[in-house]
């Protein structure tokens, strides 16, 4: 099966479970549940579910165990975009394509339906698989940990608390001294790498991978975090808003330092490959030979080209 053949599959399996995964109405109110709803049923990638999966697949598991991950994952993904638009943080009115939640639901019903998929996500991480196996439900336990870390202070939150916080004057009505390369690379590792790491790691845990296999595709997954903020950061520089679905050139404009701005375009680009490199080398070591992660790797440098 090609790639393009395994993201479609692997995408029509995560909009089904997803699908199954929303809270249904009435046990939700309606008013929580259509916000949830518009913003997971808006399109977006799945990247990191499909990481999750992929990841399974490349330790040799059983991929459906690793389904409820796949999903928590990208409920956890779409709250942090809800949250992100809202005018306190990033103040943007585009995302997937569609208007922000905020603007067709309100600020208020925005906040609630991402504390909505945050709390559901990690309900699902602890009903599902269902099993009273105690191995499975180690695993269960080690991916509830996973996750919440990587969403949590010392993951998510914590990189877009440095983000928020390199824009927000202090007291003194002074911004602070801009990211430099290191702080910008641990800003982005936390903000968006910690989850794409996390959803690599939820499906090879899930998928009954040995501690070895779990560290590489641990680091194989770092190597793609950064592979995917060195080209997001190129998308915003080059890419229009119509066809990435959210606003282009808002951190440009904003003054924050992105890897082009950093590095230039071509180096950045040279920065993304180099990353799928290091990824092939990490699995190569490992003795991992999953072409299917690189295939992966490929797919998100080459958005750049
Ligand atoms: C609000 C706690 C909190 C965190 C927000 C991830 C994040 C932290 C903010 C997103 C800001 C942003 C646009 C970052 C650039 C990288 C990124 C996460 C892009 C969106 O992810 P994609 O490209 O989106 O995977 P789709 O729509 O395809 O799922």
């Amino acid at each position: 099966m090609d790639l393009s053949e395994y993201l479609r599959a692997r995408q029509a399996e995560i909009e089904a479970a997803l699908e199954r995964a929303l809270p249904a109405h009435p046990t939700c109110p309606p008013v929580v549940a259509d916000a949830m709803r518009y913003s997971v049923t808006a399109g977006g990638k799945r990247l990191r579910p499909v990481l999750c999966l992929a990841s399974a697949d490349a330790v040799g598991g059983d991929r459906s165990l690793a389904m409820p991950a796949a999903c928590a994952i990208e409920l956890i993904h779409t709250y942090s975009l809800i949250h992100d638009d809202l005018p306190a943080m990033d103040d943007d009115t585009l995302r997937r394509g569609r208007p922000t939640l905020h603007v067709v639901a309100g600020e208020g019903m925005a906040i609630l339906a991402g504390d909505g998929l945050h709390a559901e996500a990690f309900g699902l991480l602890a009903r599902e698989p269902q099993s009273s196996d105690p191995d499975m439900m180690r695993r269960k336990l080690r991916v509830i940990d996973v996750i919440a870390t990587a969403a949590g202070p010392a993951g998510m939150v914590g990189g877009q608390a440095l983000d928020l916080a390199a824009v927000t004057p202090g007291r003194d009505g002074r911004l602070p001294a801009p990211f430099d390369a290191e702080g910008l690379r641990t800003m982005h590792a936390k903000k968006t790498g910690a989850l794409i790491r996390a959803s690599a790691v939820s499906g090879a845990i899930m998928g009954g991978g040995t501690d070895a296999a779990v560290t590489a595709i641990d680091a194989c997954a770092t190597e793609l975090g950064l592979a995917f903020q060195i080209v997001d950061d190129i998308l915003d520089v080059e890419g229009a808003s119509k066809d990435l679905g959210k606003t282009a050139g808002k951190d440009a404009a904003a003054g924050k330092p992105t890897y082009p701005a950093l590095y230039g375009l071509d180096t950045s680009r040279r920065m993304a490959r180099e990353c799928i490199e290091r990824a092939d080398a990490v699995l190569n070591a490992a003795g991992m030979r999953d072409a299917r992660l690189l295939e992966i790797g490929r797919w998100i440098v080459e958005r750049s080209n």
